[in-house]
């Protein structure tokens, strides 16, 4: 009986390690950053990025929450400490939902940009929601 036992305390330990070796490949090729609200805008979602090649990103956005046509970008920094100029413009989030594919490598995204949207095309200053993309 004790040696069942320690045996099923084996064999989950070494479920454990394989999953901890195996999950860092998968993340890899693609990264997903939680877009939370900024000035209460009640605006949040995912924005998911995935290698096209070594020198392409591409940039998934679904948030829920905003309206209309809202401009997003991916900065330079945090988002505590934004680069107020684009570093690579994003297609406008229409209905929650967005598509890009951006000339940046994910390796190189994931060293200190982030993703943020703006209330409105009039009202650019406005930042509604923000996500740090970070390398696993
Ligand atoms: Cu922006």
């Amino acid at each position: 009986m004790d040696r069942c036992k320690g045996f099923i305390s084996m064999a989950l330990g070494l479920a454990v390690i394989v999953v901890a070796v195996a999950s860092p490949v998968v993340a890899a090729d693609s990264a997903t950053v939680k877009l939370s609200p900024q000035s209460g805008s009640g605006e949040s979602g995912t924005a998911t990025l995935t290698k096209q090649g070594d020198k392409q990103t591409k940039v998934v956005l679904s948030v829920t929450g905003g309206s209309g046509s809202q401009p997003v970008h991916i900065h330079k920094g945090s988002c505590a400490q934004l680069d107020p100029k684009p570093a690579y413009p994003l297609s406008p989030l229409v209905n929650g939902k967005s598509e890009t594919v951006v000339n940046a490598s994910l390796d190189d995204l994931e060293k200190g940009y982030a993703i943020n949207g703006h209330k409105s095309a009039q009202d650019v200053k406005t930042y509604v929601f923000c996500g740090d993309i970070k390398g696993m």
